[in-house]
């Protein structure tokens, strides 16, 4: 068996082509659509995804502000420019791109946020939101990943989910979501973490089996059950002198050994992280209908 590829940048697609619907009937009303995002310091992966962000602004009709700040920039800094732009009613999202240098405190900038305006759904008021089942802003990767595999034509109800990693950025919400009621979700869960002992027993049970490790290629074939549908949330850069970066990407996933046994997966690059940029557009939106 072969499994269907799930094409996140085809997906992500789908998802900007709606996103513009709607911001275009915002515009219509006199509503723009505005996403700032806030990049600290130079680093190439950061500065990549910013890029992909900004794109997909322009492609979808958000008015996007990229922010840059050195590294050496200081925590009240930051705090004071997020201060101004929680003030601004033109701005409906803020993002300050993660990770931040290391003097900062990232859970204190996060809370700076305006929970409104917080399109990465991080802020504690929009964690606690999500779990009690309130409409929110929810984080974009988590979010994508229902949506790509319900629009690949796998249903999601009533089957056992795993999720290895506990992130607050994915393996956390990552549950709460999943364990919602709703088409997209209502699935058995179970979170395995670096202190899962027999970790590969719990992963062979999953029907919908989520990496999030930040470990190359981690899960290996004899981990997964057959027929499984595969999510490889890892995006890690791994040297390769061949390629013309320097680098390779690769997931979290053995993509090569897990291909054959699992009825669908993910790519990397391709597959969870155009899904993030796109769920970004849609929160973008949604701050902006909240606030208008
Ligand atoms: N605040 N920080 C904040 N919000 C986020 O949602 C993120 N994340 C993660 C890192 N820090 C953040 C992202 O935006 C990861 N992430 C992200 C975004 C986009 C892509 C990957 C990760 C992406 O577009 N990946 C492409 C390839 C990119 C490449 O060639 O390097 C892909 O096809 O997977």
């Amino acid at each position: 068996m072969t499994a269907k590829i799930i094409d996140g940048k085809k997906i992500a697609a789908e998802i900007r082509a709606e996103a513009k619907l709607e911001a275009d009937e915002l515009i219509s009303q006199n509503i723009q659509p505005c996403l700032v995002v806030v990049l600290v310091g130079e680093d190439p992966a950061s500065k990549a995804y910013v890029g992909s962000k900004v794109k997909a602004c322009e492609e979808t009709g958000i008015k996007s502000i990229k922010v840059t700040h050195p590294a050496g920039i200081s925590e009240a800094e930051l705090m004071s420019e997020i201060d101004r732009l929680n003030a601004d009613n033109s701005v409906h999202g803020i993002l300050v791109q993660l990770p931040l240098p290391k003097h900062m405190d990232e859970d204190a900038v996060t809370e700076r946020i305006d929970p409104s305006k917080d399109v990465d759904g991080f802020h504690p008021v929009n964690v606690g939101k999500l779990s009690i089942g309130l409409d929110c802003l929810t984080p974009c990767t988590p979010t994508g990943i229902p949506e790509m595999i319900v629009r690949s034509g796998i249903e999601m109800s009533g089957k056992h989910a795993v999720v290895i990693g506990r992130s607050n950025i994915v393996g956390k919400p990552m549950m709460s979501l999943l364990v919602q009621k709703g088409e997209k979700a209502n699935c058995t869960v179970t979170c395995c973490h670096s202190g899962t002992k027999d970790l590969a027993y719990f992963t062979r049970q999953a029907d919908i089996l989520i990496a999030a490790i930040g470990v190359p290629e981690f899960v290996k074939a004899d981990m997964v059950k057959e027929g499984a549908t595969v999510i490889d949330v890892g995006i890690n850069r791994v040297d390769d002198a061949t390629k013309p970066r320097g680098y390779k990407l690769v997931g979290d996933v053995d993509y090569a050994s897990v291909e054959p046994i699992a009825g669908a997966i993910t790519p990397v690059p391709g597959g969870v992280g155009p899904m993030t940029v796109a769920m970004l557009m849609k929160n973008t939106i949604k701050a902006a209908r909240m606030r208008g």
